[in-house]
C-alpha cells in the first residue's frame, strides 16, 4: 500500500477512533504533548504490535505440534545444525502466518506519526514485514526478516520463503550449502551497522516510543533505557505494565497497541499539517 494511501486511509480514522483504551487521560496527554514537541522520535517495536494482526508473540505458548518446543530453543544455530528440517518447518509455518496477516491499526498509526514528526527512526525486533506493508520506510529490522531465507554459507544467495518448500530445508542454488531463515538467532551477533544506526538514533532522539515488547532480549532490550539516560521521554505502550520499568522520564500507556496508538497519534497531531501526504 502506497504511503499516501495508508496515510489517507488512516487520516479518516482520526475522527472515527473513539474506541478508547483505558489509559488515564493525563498519561495520554503527557505522551501526546511530548510527541507534538518532538524533533526526533525513535519508535521501537516488539512482537506485541503484530499480535492484533494474528502473528503470535514469542511468549505466546507454541500451539499444537509445536507446544513441546520452546521458541528460544528452536531459534538457535545449534537447533538448525541438529535438525534443519524441523527448524525450517517452524519458520515456514511462521512465514506463512506473516504472509496471511495484515498490518493493524497500530502499524498504520505509526505510519501516520512518521508523516508528522520532523525526524523519525523505526527500530523493530520483529521479523515480520508488517511495518513495511503499512507504509513505513527503512525499518531497522534488528533481528532480520522471516520473509526470506539466505545461504547458510554466506555466499549471498537469498530466496523468498514463499517460493521455498515447507518442511525440507533447501540447498543453495549457488553453492549447495543449506539455506537458512534470514533472521538473527540467539547466540548470533546482530548486524553491526543496523545496531549502530539504532544506537545513534536512540542517543539522538527526544522521544522514544517503545511498543509491545517484554524488553528481555539483548542488546535491543536496553535501547529504551539508554534513551531515558540521555534525557529522552520514554513512552511505553503495552497491554500489561507487569514487569515494565517506571520512572520520572517514563510514561506508561497500558492497553492494546491497536487501540492506544491511533488515540495517541490523534491527540498529538490533530489540527496539524503533515509534512507529506495528500493533506499536506
Ligand atoms: C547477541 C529472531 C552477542 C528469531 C530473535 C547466552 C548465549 C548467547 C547469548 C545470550 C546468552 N544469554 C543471553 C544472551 C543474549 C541473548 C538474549 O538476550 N537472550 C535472552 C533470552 C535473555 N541475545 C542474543 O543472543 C542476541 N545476540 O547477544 O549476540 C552474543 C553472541 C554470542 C554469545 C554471546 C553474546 C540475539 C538476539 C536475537 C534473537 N532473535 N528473533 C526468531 O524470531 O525466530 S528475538 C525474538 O524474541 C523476537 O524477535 C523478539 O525480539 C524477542 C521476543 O521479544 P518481544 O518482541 O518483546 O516479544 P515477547 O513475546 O517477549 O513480548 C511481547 C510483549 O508484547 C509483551 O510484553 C506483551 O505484554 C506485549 N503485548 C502482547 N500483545 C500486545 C502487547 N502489547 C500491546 N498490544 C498488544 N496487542
Ligand atoms: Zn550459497
Amino acid at each position: 500500500m502506497a504511503r499516501s494511501d495508508s496515510f489517507r486511509l488512516h487520516a479518516k480514522r482520526f475522527a472515527a477512533t473513539n474506541r478508547g483504551p483505558s489509559v488515564p487521560v493525563n498519561a495520554m496527554e503527557t505522551a501526546a504533548k511530548a510527541l507534538r514537541a518532538a524533533e526526533h522520535v525513535c519508535v521501537f517495536t516488539g512482537a506485541g504490535i503484530s499480535a492484533e494482526s494474528g502473528v503470535p508473540t514469542f511468549r505466546d505458548a507454541q500451539s499444537g505440534l509445536w507446544s513441546k518446543y520452546n521458541a528460544h530453543e528452536l531459534a538457535t544455530p545449534e537447533a538448525f545444525a541438529r535438525s534443519p528440517n524441523l527448524v525450517w518447518s517452524w519458520y515456514s509455518i511462521r512465514a506463512a502466518a506473516v504472509r496471511d496477516a495484515r498490518p493493524n491499526e497500530g502499524h498504520l498509526a505509526l505510519t501516520t506519526l512518521f508523516a508528522y514528526v520532523p525526524h523519525s527512526t523505526l527500530i523493530t525486533q520483529n521479523v515480520d514485514d508488517l511495518h513495511a506493508r503499512a507504509g513505513a520506510e527503512h525499518p531497522l529490522a534488528l533481528h532480520g526478516n522471516i520473509t526470506h531465507a539466505r545461504c547458510s554459507a554466506g555466499c549471498g544467495a537469498r530466496i523468498a520463503f514463499a517460493d521455498a518448500p515447507t518442511n525440507v530445508a533447501p540447498h543453495c542454488g549457488n553453492c549447495t550449502a543449506l539455506m537458512r531463515p534470514d533472521v538473527v538467532w540467539f547466540g548470533e551477533m546482530l548486524d553491526a551497522d543496523l545496531l549502530e544506526n539504532a544506537r545513534a538514533a536512540t542517543l539522538a532522539c527526544d522521544v522514544f516510543l517503545s511498543i509491545g515488547t517484554s524488553n528481555v532480549v539483548e542488546p535491543a532490550a536496553s535501547l529504551p533505557w539508554i534513551a531515558a539516560s540521555h534525557g529522552a521521554t520514554v513512552i511505553v505502550v503495552n497491554k500489561s505494565m507487569q514487569g515494565q520499568r517506571s520512572g520520572p522520564s517514563i510514561v506508561q500507556l497500558e492497553g492494546m497497541a491497536g487501540a492506544v496508538l491511533p488515540k495517541l497519534v490523534t491527540m498529538a497531531f490533530q489540527g496539524r499539517k503533515p509534512r507529506y501526504g495528500e493533506d499536506s
